[in-house]
């Protein structure tokens, strides 16, 4: 009895044992699938809008897309076709002074009709895609200080008749205090055929684009908010591309291509062949520019008229999710009036968890204008050195780590000593959204921008560059390349005269390289992908060497041109001094 007693405790030991192993799995096997559970739900309540989520657009070969809209047939007319309209000569002057006011010709624009056809430069993909019939309502907010009035209003009719319907909450027109009559006393008028779908609101004092689009955010009624500049016009089911990916993702931020619309005679040109395929990057000094997208990326489509990632994009055109953009804090505040804030909206969506993609699908044509026909008011006057200046040390101060901010010091070394005011807000938003750090977004987003523009090597010397012998400056009399560099008056003000050597003999000035052959001494592009250069410059005898050549650099001794000629360190015209310029 007792051995029996002995092994039956045993047994029931060891059943214990198996059924509280069992339970203690169970338990953590629950708690597991609970985990995961608040994970996936937290994850779609931030990432997706619930009610769209999961709906991909579908690609049928033969199917014609749902939103695909008739060609409309075309009433002749002048710019029809997105075709170049030449003003007859009888109207030359009237072009003429309206190209001074506004940067674009406003009599050409005032002939051709508000609710004129462009071509469709689509690839002929995009035709056939299908996208959600269920998609979240957009604001499309459009920003204007003195724009042309016809321009304008076509921005508004290629919309209205290139749309559909059912996405589009409202177009929000802000006016960034405009004193052009027609625009403060007209445009209530005009608006109110489109009952209510064209909303209006002014600033009481000039904001600039960057704050006025914040206030457009703000005041937006749709789910999603697309910002166009006043002077666009909106392509073929440009729309359901553009919102698509934002419905399934609230983090994505989309672009659309933007083509040309000239600014003289408003032909319509696309911006790149069809199977050409650029994305947004930088240099160092912050100038936007485009490249190829990497192979890396054309991988990762199917099509490709598909969407695609990229570090950054010029500014105008883009929708985002309305709520993501306030919760990222819209622009930084701080920046003032023009410029940079495509990079600061960029760099915060990238380092703070969302990406950006082009969509080759949605194209946009847009007015480059031959010149800034406004200035930038009060707020221009408020701070030390150019605006722009000012909002990129903002944007690298805030975004930047370490290395990466004197990149942009080396290619830019008068900003190291200009105002930036404070950005002790934007830092804290960095901390508080948990964002990664530059490093980060270069290796694993930008890693291209490196291909064409490498980590820049320090200056040795920098300032303006003074010929003892003359007594003036190099200059590069503000002319595109290639163009001959000279002499000028030094004026202290660095741009034109703001010359860079770096330790590998490069010598820069803004963005451009001075190259010299047998003949003459050249700004140049500066050779993409490379840093070096061929002067050395020596301190003693201040003689500037062209390495290649074994020349000196030298003011030409009857004239303000610039020459290599033999060294010879007695003469002064060959003699150099980098004259640092401080700000006062
Ligand atoms: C580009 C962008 C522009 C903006 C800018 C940098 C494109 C096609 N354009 O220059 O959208 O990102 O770079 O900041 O990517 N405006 C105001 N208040 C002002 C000045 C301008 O409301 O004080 C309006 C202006 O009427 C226009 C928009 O802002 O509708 C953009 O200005 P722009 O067309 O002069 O800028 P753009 O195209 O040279
Ligand atoms: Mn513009």
């Amino acid at each position: 009895f007792l051995r029996y007693r002995i092994i039956q405790l045993k047994r029931n030991k060891f059943a214990k044992i198996i059924i509280g192993t069992i339970i203690i799995l169970l338990l953590l096997l629950a708690l597991y699938i609970r985990s995961e559970n608040l994970q996936n739900s937290h994850e779609s309540s931030n990432y997706s809008h619930s009610r769209f989520s999961n709906q991909a657009p579908v690609f049928h070969d033969q199917t014609l897309g749902n939103f695909e809209q008739a060609t409309s047939t075309n009433k002749p007319g002048p710019g029809e076709k997105g075709e170049p309209h030449h003003v007859p000569s009888d109207r030359e002057n009237e072009a003429l002074q309206s190209l001074s006011e506004y940067g674009m010709n406003m009599a050409c624009s005032d002939d051709i009709s508000l609710n004129r056809t462009i071509p469709d430069h689509r690839m002929d993909e995009c035709k056939y895609w299908s996208y959600p019939e269920e998609l979240p309502r957009t604001s499309i907010i459009i920003v204007f200080h003195n724009e042309g009035w016809s321009s304008l209003l076509r921005t508004v009719h290629s919309i209205l008749n290139r749309t559909p319907p059912q996405f589009l909450e409202e177009i929000l027109l802000v006016d960034d205090f405009s004193n052009k009559e027609n625009l403060k006393k007209k445009l209530e008028y005009y608006i109110e055929r489109f009952n209510g779908k064209v909303r209006l609101i002014r600033n009481s004092e000039r904001e600039g684009l960057i704050r006025t689009r914040s206030k457009g955010a703000l005041n937006a009624r749709g789910e999603i908010i697309l910002f166009l500049d006043a002077h666009c016009e909106v392509g073929y089911n440009w729309l359901p591309p553009l919102i698509a990916p934002i419905a399934r993702d609230r983090k994505i931020m989309t672009v659309p291509v933007i083509d040309g619309i000239d600014h003289n005679t408003w032909e319509y040109r696309p911006v790149y062949e069809k199977d050409h395929f650029f994305r947004g990057i930088f240099e160092w000094g912050m100038l936007y520019k485009e490249i190829e997208i990497p192979a890396i990326e054309e991988r990762k489509r199917t099509y490709k008229s598909e969407p695609y990632k990229s570090p950054t994009h010029a500014g105008g055109l883009f929708a985002m999710d309305r709520n993501y953009f306030l919760e990222l804090g819209a622009y930084d505040p701080g920046l003032l009036v023009w410029g940079g804030e495509n990079f600061e909206l960029s760099f915060k969506i990238w380092q703070c968890g969302g990406s950006i993609e082009w969509v080759p699908c949605s194209r946009v044509g847009h007015v480059y204008r031959g010149f800034m026909p406004y200035n930038f008011g009060e707020l221009g006057k408020k701070v030390k050195g150019p605006l722009i200046t000012y909002n990129y040390k903002r944007v690298i101060e805030t975004w930047f780590d370490n290395k990466h901010k004197e990149f942009f010091y080396t290619r830019e070394p008068l900003a190291r000593y200009l105002d930036m005011g404070d950005i002790s807000e934007q830092v804290k938003l960095k901390d508080k959204l948990k964002c990664k750090d530059f490093s980060w977004f270069m290796d694993n987003v930008a890693y291209d921008v490196y291909t064409k523009f490498p980590e820049l090597p320090p200056n040795l010397h920098w300032g303006e560059l003074r010929n003892v012998g003359k007594t003036t400056c190099l200059d590069t009399r503000g002319h595109q390349p290639p163009a001959l560099v000279g002499l000028e008056l030094c004026h202290g003000q660095g741009n034109n005269q703001l010359f860079r050597l770096n330790t590998k003999g490069q010598l820069g000035v803004g963005e451009r390289c001075i190259f010299a052959d047998r003949q003459n001494v050249k700004l140049v592009v500066c050779p993409l992908g490379t840093v070096d250069g061929p002067w050395q410059y020596e301190l003693t005898n201040k003689l500037l060497l062209h390495t290649i050549t074994r020349k000196c650099l030298s003011a030409h001794p009857l004239s303000d041109q610039v020459i290599l000629t033999p060294c010879d360190s007695n003469n002064a015209n060959q003699q150099w001094v980098f004259k640092p310029i401080v700000p006062s």
